[in-house]
């Protein structure tokens, strides 16, 4: 398998997936320049140039096949091993649901607060688009929050749910913007962080691709 990354929260959930999968790969850095994720190279890869994206040398059909979007990427590797996506149809498309949480949700709604409290929106002086941000991202912690609630994975079972949902909790340490969303009033979603971190191939997969 080809990786090709940088070590950010979308990017690092393939790095874990292969890691816990044991799948071999090599990790290729792509930068968020616009050299690296606009160049022709990789626009061929993924036209909506961002990363990650992979390609399989050995795909479905045979041959290569090349995927962008990190929760296809993760799908399409549980469906290749067989792993992290459950064992019977509702298992199955609960765990879906909720990487599409993250997807549509968490990854996106931090990631608009890490724009707007830390990065270049911090310096716009209407406060709406911040305390929007703030206000969307302590509801998404309290639905998480009360979902964990007597389970220690999203979904029961350790699953690629969790490794789509857990790297964009550990951004909010980045964006440092802990604070903001009253990050100490969600006791289970700490506990579930701690859990995460903890795991040999998370671990691994955090760094990698290691940054230069
Ligand atoms: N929905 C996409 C989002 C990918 C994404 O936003 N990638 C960022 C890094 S986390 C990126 O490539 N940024 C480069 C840029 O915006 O130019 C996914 O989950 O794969």
């Amino acid at each position: 398998m080809q990786l090709y990354s940088y070590p950010t929260p979308n990017d690092v959930k393939v790095a874990i997936m292969l890691e816990e999968t044991g799948l071999p790969y090599e990790a290729h850095l792509v930068t968020l320049d616009d050299t690296d994720v606009k160049s022709p190279e990789f626009l061929s890869l993924n036209p909506n140039d961002k990363i990650p994206a992979i390609i399989d040398p050995q795909g479905p059909d045979g041959g290569p096949l090349g995927l962008f979007e990190s929760g296809a990427i993760l799908i399409y590797l549980a469906e290749k091993t067989g792993k992290l996506i459950g064992t019977t149809a509702s298992e199955r498309a609960e765990i879906i649901e909720w990487l599409m949480w993250q997807m549509a949700g968490l990854g996106p709604m931090l990631g608009q607060l890490g724009f707007f409290h830390k990065f270049a929106g911090s310096e716009i002086e209407d406060p709406r688009p911040r305390e929007r941000y703030i206000a969307e991202a302590k509801r998404l912690l309290g639905v998480l929050e009360n979902r964990l609630e007597g389970r220690d994975w999203v979904c029961g079972a350790y699953s690629i749910a969790d490794i789509a949902i857990a790297p964009w909790l550990n951004a909010l340490d980045f964006y440092g913007a802990k604070e903001v969303v009253g990050w100490t009033g969600f006791p289970n979603v700490i506990a579930y962080l701690d859990r995460f971190l903890a795991r040999p191939a998370v671990q691994a997969g955090m760094n990698i691709p290691p940054r230069p």
